[in-house]
This record gives structure tokens, C-alpha cells and sequence, in this order.
């Protein structure tokens, strides 16, 4: 167990979904965002920091032993939000790491890594990126830093490419993609009791009967993704029409935001 886990971006959506699901994997949260976070529990410390001030960053890392890094911007967005954001926060974080003698980190990287790949395509971890925008390519910059950190430092990271994490898929590609809220706080688990973790790519995905890629990396820590995204199929049927077969949520894994303008520009 873990004595006081770092969990970035706290206050966004799978920060609050992490929070009460992560008692056994650390005896103490330290909960970050830029935003204040809400109510913090007896086992719990808040703090607000934007990832972009390195000093800042410095003392958000102090005292812990490990790390969720879930903050930064989290869908397409204006070059400078997402520099500041995932690229500066990203390397601020590592120093900070480096620095105070962390050596374990969870990036949560994401399927905007490899988003122009079509559906049809079976995807392993080894595949060249294919981002579908600066987001994107924000994440895949985090991989080749957290990489780096590895091989230069032994920083451990585990790379998830989260899919869709949300309580349900929100149209059809999402039971594609989808990552139950129970699996991602397994997964966590994992990541900080495997004895050597290195610097793993890991798909971030439940075991849906629809899926594009081979999670093996994660089975190699011991992570079985219990949750199927089929039993959501009939409701989200009734709900919405599918995607028509030349709609870029039924033929690019990114769906889309391979479709976003470079914001600003
Ligand atoms: P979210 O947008 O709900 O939460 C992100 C949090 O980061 C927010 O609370 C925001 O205030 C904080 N943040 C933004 N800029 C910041 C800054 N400069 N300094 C400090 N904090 C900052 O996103 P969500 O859904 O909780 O995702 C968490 C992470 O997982 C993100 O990094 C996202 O890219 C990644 N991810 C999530 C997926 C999902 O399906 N939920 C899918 C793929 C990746
Ligand atoms: C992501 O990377 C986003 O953070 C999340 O909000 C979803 O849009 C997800 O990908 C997805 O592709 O469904």
C-alpha cells in the first residue's frame, strides 16, 4: 500500500470516480487540480495548482509516493491551453518526479493517440501513432516523456490509453472504446502493487465484445477487465440511430475528433 498517492486532475470526472475507489491502493490521497477540489475526506488532502507552475508542481509532488496524473486538458482544444496544459504541465510533473524521488506514475494518455486508424484495424500497443489533433498529439508527446524518464531516469510509468471512461458508453463507438469506472480503479491497483511495472503502453478499455485492440500488455500485470459495455447495446439503440457507415464515429477509432478544426487558427 501506498503512503500518500498523488491523484492530478482531481476534480474533473474520473478523479471524482477515483476517489472513493482507491482506499486500498494508498493510505493517504493528495487531490490536485487548477479548480478547487470538493470536500475533502479524513484520508484525504486538497490542492490547488496549475500544472504550468513549476514550483508549484514542486510542492504538489513533495511527500507522495506515487501518481495518478489524470489532470490537463481533456478533448481538443487551443494550442496554447494544451501547451500549457499537457505539454509544460506534462514535463513540470516528471521534473517535479525526478526531483522528490517518485518513482511510479500513471499517465492517462488516451485512444487520440491513435485516432485516425480506421475500425476495422487491430491495433497493438507496438503501432505506429496516429493522432487525430493537438490533443492527440499532446498525448503522444506525454508517451515519448514518460518513455524518457524511464529509460533515463527509471521513472516508472504505465502508459494508459484510456478509450472512453465514463459510468456508460454515450453512443455506439463508446461500446467500442468503453472503460468502466470499476475496471480503470482495478487497473490503478495493479499499476502501484505490481513488484516491477517498467513502461508499459496499456489500452484502457473493459472487456467489451467490440473492441480494435490486444490488451496483453495489461494482462502481464495482472489486470483482467471485468466489465462488457454489450449490456448498454439494446438501450442506446432505442435511444439513438447508429452512426450511418460513412460517419466518422462508425469509421475512425477517434470518431469524432478527427473531424475538429485546429482551434484558433
Ligand atoms: P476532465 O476534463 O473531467 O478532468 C481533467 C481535470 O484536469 C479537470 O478537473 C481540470 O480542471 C484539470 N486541469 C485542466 N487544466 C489544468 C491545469 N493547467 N492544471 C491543473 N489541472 C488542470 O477529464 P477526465 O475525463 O476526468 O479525464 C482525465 C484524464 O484522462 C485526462 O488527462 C484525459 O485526457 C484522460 N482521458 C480521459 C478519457 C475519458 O474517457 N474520461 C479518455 C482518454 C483519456
Ligand atoms: C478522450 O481522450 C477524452 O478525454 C474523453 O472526454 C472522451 O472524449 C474519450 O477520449 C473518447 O474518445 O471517447
Amino acid at each position: 500500500m501506498l503512503k500518500k498517492l498523488l491523484i492530478t486532475g482531481a476534480a474533473g470526472g474520473l478523479g471524482r470516480a477515483m476517489r472513493s475507489r482507491l482506499g486500498e491502493v494508498a493510505e493517504t490521497l493528495r487531490l490536485a487540480d487548477i479548480v478547487p477540489v470538493a470536500d475533502p475526506g479524513s484520508n484525504e488532502e486538497a490542492v490547488t495548482c496549475d500544472l504550468a507552475d513549476a514550483a508549484a508542481v514542486r510542492a504538489m509532488v513533495a511527500g507522495c509516493d506515487g501518481i495518478v496524473h489524470f489532470g490537463g486538458k481533456s478533448v481538443e482544444g487551443d494550442f496554447a491551453t494544451i501547451l500549457n496544459a499537457n505539454i509544460l504541465g506534462l514535463y513540470n510533473l516528471y521534473e517535479a518526479a525526478r526531483a522528490e524521488g517518485v518513482g511510479r506514475v500513471l499517465f492517462a494518455s488516451s485512444n487520440h493517440t491513435i485516432g485516425f486508424y480506421r475500425q476495422d484495424e487491430w491495433l497493438k500497443t507496438t503501432d505506429p501513432m496516429r493522432p487525430d489533433g493537438l490533443y492527440g498529439v499532446s498525448k503522444c508527446f506525454g508517451e515519448a516523456l514518460a518513455s524518457m524518464y524511464h529509460d533515463k531516469f527509471g521513472i516508472e510509468t504505465a502508459i494508459v490509453r484510456i478509450g472512453s471512461c465514463f459510468e456508460e458508453p454515450m453512443n455506439h463507438r463508446m461500446l467500442a472504446t468503453w472503460m468502466s469506472f470499476d475496471d480503470c480503479a482495478a487497473l490503478i491497483g495493479c499499476i502501484f502493487r505490481a513488484p516491477r511495472l517498467g513502461c508499459p503502453v496499456i489500452w484502457g478499455v473493459s472487456d467489451n465484445d467490440q473492441k480494435w485492440w490486444d490488451t496483453a500488455s495489461a494482462a502481464a500485470i495482472g489486470w483482467r477487465p471485468k466489465d462488457n459495455s454489450e449490456r448498454f447495446r439494446a438501450a442506446l439503440d432505442a435511444k439513438m440511430e447508429r452512426p450511418a457507415k460513412d460517419h466518422p464515429n462508425a469509421v475512425y477509432q477517434g470518431g469524432m475528433f478527427t473531424q475538429e478544426p485546429i482551434h484558433g487558427a
